[in-house]
């Protein structure tokens, strides 16, 4: 898809990736004009990697260094040797491409847009899928350098919040693996999510800066520039007895500039891309301005701009509202519509096709603005009726939710789309009346129905709807578990589903097998092969051929044995960045995630809280040793988050120092939780904590990475865990707690809170712990915030699932005494998560939403 991409661009003008690499002018290697596609390796070696192979990539990361980068062999520090090892292996990439199954014009493009792309790191990815890891490490040794060194000088490409980006950067891999041909469309942002820090237990943000130094795998593309609008006005003009045409003129215009990652598939067979886009200024300096002194005022213009790609929100669960947000959807949308009408009509001709070759999935609202944007460029720029537009623009849109929190929803204030955006404000709402007639010939203008299915909500001031509006516009809307798909039917869109019962379908989300199992785990990853044989690299389903080992006392030793390794590097990284000492062999209990309320580390902190008491009170019992991991960051706005990751901390303190309790219980925060180090968490992990208050997660997906890996969950009856639960078995996961109709029947009674704080002496005695400063002596009152929260209202029901999680954490201290069920249910757990494969999403959505052919 790369090489298609080129090659369509070649027509279209844009550069070719055998052309010069962005990152600096490339001297050919000397004894080579035109560079010679490179041999490559099996894709998984069994043996030895050849030795010409290794002395190809060492000549080649040597040449990058010195011609490329123009550092010496000596000079070189690991992230010189990251740099020219990526692009050594970039040009392997593109060679893939130009041969790969993406070489040709496809009959159909799948095109994923998303405001964000949780990659992380790309290397050991590349060359887990180009089958170059053995070759290269030894290449790499014969420099003098140690692969996994030059593999952590890579920076995490953390251009996502959390969920929603990951998910979009593993379908990205499945949908190369799968070679669906498919392009990924988002924001190339200066700054991803903020670095986290603790100072005395309090998160502080700083900028990251992960283009510092460049980024080795991207292509610069100039020449695939767009112009978007913004603000202005529209004028009309009269074509014909019947026809009126609007033109939109905006005040201001912006450059978005293409920059392309090549993402390479298994086996190095298929490649896309994945084209961010940089925000440039069109404005010149304004010279006569500077020359008159004003220096900051002569650029005003491009900074504001410049502005539009230069950091990531880090919200993940409110929309926040603010114009520069808008400016950002707008920007990235628009850029990627332009570039595929384009390239839709390089390779087809007329638009009227665009259904039949192009699927647009849309990540969440956060591109909604595409439904008015597709409609404008069809009318006003190909010149297509309303009524064309609508077929085309409504067969070729389909949105993806992943989330039922009301705060999250996305709306927009009807003045502040008519200022920025003032021609598609008049789409919507001749869509929105169009839409309301149809309602009205069925009979249906009540007031109250009106009101509910309109794309306008008139009643927190007027706003735009913009859930609504991506579903009015899609083919097909779809949720990210089963139980989601099902709660938006009966919430969110109950009126618009009931309009078209066909619309909302359930694409249960899934991860790469790739990243995280064989690439984190390359030891369990080792011990599957042996057991199973090769075919489980491309097929998890074989990962089912674990089930007879399960039985097996010397498998289970060694996977126990795997796991052990993996905890004693987690506990030499622990200790190195918290300086908290921890015992491999105790249980290692994690909760992995972005911290909020309905995810509830609330619950675990508490409980951690009231188990510290409990042992505290009987200190010759015979505890089971745990290890609560704790990692997450809070957006940086959100109060009660933050004071959650606070109270962790100054859990942890007590906890760690109390010599009442020691070798029975450790808590630790580990801070910056990013993609690089859930891959160092994940395979040490032997619990997975997934306590939302059921129908708040739409899905999860870091519970199927634990689970993958052998972690065995303790959850509630939410998102994707019951799935989870359906495929490991009922005997191999810990569920407690109220389901989600439970949890609407509850809230539905006042009072609740009162009523499970005074029925649990456990739970009253550990939330007057937190209260009386025991853990905050300088400032007793500190958590009263949190405290007050759960007495008053406790909107996530902290406080009713409080006895129940208890009681199957004991449930859980009593397993992992004995070993040998807790090691069969772990190797069972792998055993049967094959089906959380997003290549197996990937095949759903093909199908069933896009039409595409796969492979
Ligand atoms: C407008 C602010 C904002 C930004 C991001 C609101 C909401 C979001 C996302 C929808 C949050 C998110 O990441 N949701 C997560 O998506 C995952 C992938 O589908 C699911 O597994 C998680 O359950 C869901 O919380």
């Amino acid at each position: 898809m790369l090489n298609e991409t080129l090659s369509a661009s070649r027509r279209t003008g844009e550069a070719d990736a055998s052309a010069t690499p962005a990152q600096a002018p490339a001297k050919p290697a000397p004894e080579k004009a035109t560079p010679a596609p490179k041999p490559q390796a099996s894709a998984v070696p069994k043996a030895a990697p050849s030795p010409e192979l290794v002395v190809a990539l060492r000549e080649d990361i040597r040449a990058k260094l010195i011609y490329a980068l123009g550092k010496s062999v000596e000079a070189a520090r690991e992230r010189d040797w990251f740099a020219a090892t990526a692009l050594a292996l970039r040009d392997r990439i593109v060679d893939a491409a130009r041969g790969g199954t993406g070489a040709q014009v496809p009959e159909k493009r799948v095109y994923y847009l998303s405001l964000e792309f949780l990659i992380g790191r790309l290397l050991s990815d590349a060359l887990n899928n180009l089958g170059l890891v053995e070759a290269t490490r030894a290449a790499l040794r014969d420099l003098g350098v140690d692969l996994g060194e030059v593999e952590e000088a890579e920076p995490d490409a953390a251009l996502g919040n959390g969920g929603l980006g990951r998910l979009a950067a593993c379908f990205m891999e499945s949908m190369a693996s799968l070679s669906i041909p498919a392009m990924g469309y988002g924001i190339r942002y200066d700054h991803g999510i903020f670095r986290q820090s603790l100072e005395d237990g309090w998160q502080r943000e700083a900028p990251e800066t992960w283009l510092a130094e460049g980024n080795p795998w991207e292509f610069a593309r100039p020449e695939a520039t767009y112009t978007i609008g913004f603000g202005g006005h529209v004028t009309m003009s009269a074509h014909g007895e019947h026809h009126i045409r609007r033109h939109w003129h905006p005040a201001e215009t912006v450059n978005a500039v293409a920059y392309d990652l090549p993402v390479v598939g298994w086996r190095g067979r298929h490649v896309n891309t994945l084209r961010l886009w940089k925000a440039e200024s069109d404005a010149p300096v304004e010279l006569a301005r500077f020359n008159a002194g004003d220096h900051i005022g002569a650029v005003a213009g491009r900074a504001r701009a410049e502005a539009i790609s230069r950091v990531l929100y880090p919200s993940d669960s409110s929309a926040e509202g603010q114009e520069l947000r808008l400016r950002q959807e707008y920007f990235f949308t628009s850029a990627s519509l332009q570039d595929l009408l384009r390239r839709h009509v390089a390779e087809r001709g007329s638009l009227r096709s665009l259904p039949d070759h192009a699927a647009i999935q849309l990540n969440d609202t956060h591109p909604a603005i595409a439904v008015p944007e597709l409609m404008r460029l069809l009318m006003e720029e190909h010149d297509f009726s309303w009524e064309d537009a609508w077929h085309i623009t409504t067969s070729t849109l389909n949105y993806t939710n992943h989330t039922l929190l009301p705060e999250a929803l996305e709306t927009w204030p009807v003045e502040l789309m008519e200022r920025l955006l003032p021609r598609h404000m008049q789409i919507i709402y001749l869509i929105n009346w169009i839409h309301l007639e149809e309602q009205a010939k069925l009979g249906r203008n009540e007031a109250e129905h009106v009101a509910a299915v309109s794309l306008i909500d008139e009643s927190h001031g007027r706003r735009v709807r913009m859930g609504p509006l991506a579903f009015h516009g899609s083919h097909r809307v779809n949720g990210v578990s089963a139980l989601h798909s099902a709660l938006l039917k009966t919430t969110v869109f109950k009126d618009l589903h009931a309009l078209d019962p066909e619309r909302i379908v359930n694409k249960t989300n899934g991860i790469t097998f790739r990243r995280w199992l064989h690439n984190a785990n390359p030891e369990l990853t080792a011990l599957a092969v042996e057991t199973v044989g090769e075919r489980v690299l491309d097929d998890p389903s074989a990962l089912r051929g674990l089930e007879a080992v399960a039985e097996d006392p010397e498998f289970r030793t060694r996977y126990a044995a795997m796991r052990k390794a993996r905890k004693k590097e987690l506990a030499r990284v622990i200790a190195e960045r918290t300086g908290i000492a921890v015992d491999p062999a105790a249980l290692f209990d994690v909760q992995i995630k972005r911290i909020h309320e309905y995810k509830r580390q609330l619950l675990n902190i508490i409980e951690t809280v009231a188990l510290y008491q409990a042992i505290k009170m009987a200190p010759l019992k015979d505890w089971t040793p745990r290890v609560k991991i704790f990692a997450g960051k809070a957006a940086p706005s959100y109060v009660q988050a933050k004071l959650i990751i606070k109270l962790a901390s100054d859990v942890a303190k007590v906890v760690n120092d109390d010599p009442d309790v020691a070798g029975r219980l450790k808590v630790v925060f580990l801070p910056n939780y990013s993609v690089s180090l859930a891959e160092k968490i994940i395979p040490a992990a032997d619990l997975s904590e997934q306590i939302s208050t059921a129908g708040m997660e739409a899905s999860g997906t870091g519970n199927m990475k634990l689970a993958l890996n052998g972690a065995l969950t303790v959850g509630t009856l939410d998102g994707a865990n019951i799935e989870i639960k359906d495929h490991v078995g009922a005997e191999n996961i810990f569920i407690f707690g109220l389901d989600a109709a439970g949890v609407q029947a509850r809230a539905a009674e006042p009072g609740y809170m009162t009523r499970a704080i005074e029925g649990s002496p456990r739970l009253a005695a550990a939330l007057a712990a937190i209260e009386s400063g025991l853990f905050s002596p300088d400032d007793p009152g500190r958590f009263r915030p949190l405290t007050d929260e759960l007495r008053h209202r406790d909107h996530y029901l902290t406080t009713v699932d409080f006895d129940d999680y208890w009681r199957v954490q004991r449930e859980i201290d009593a397993a992992w005494k004995r070993p040998a069920a807790w090691w069969r249910s772990a190797i069972l757990n792998t055993a049967r998560m094959a089906w959380f494969s997003s290549d197996r999403s990937m095949r759903e959505y093909a199908e069933e939403i896009w039409n595409v052919k796969v492979g």
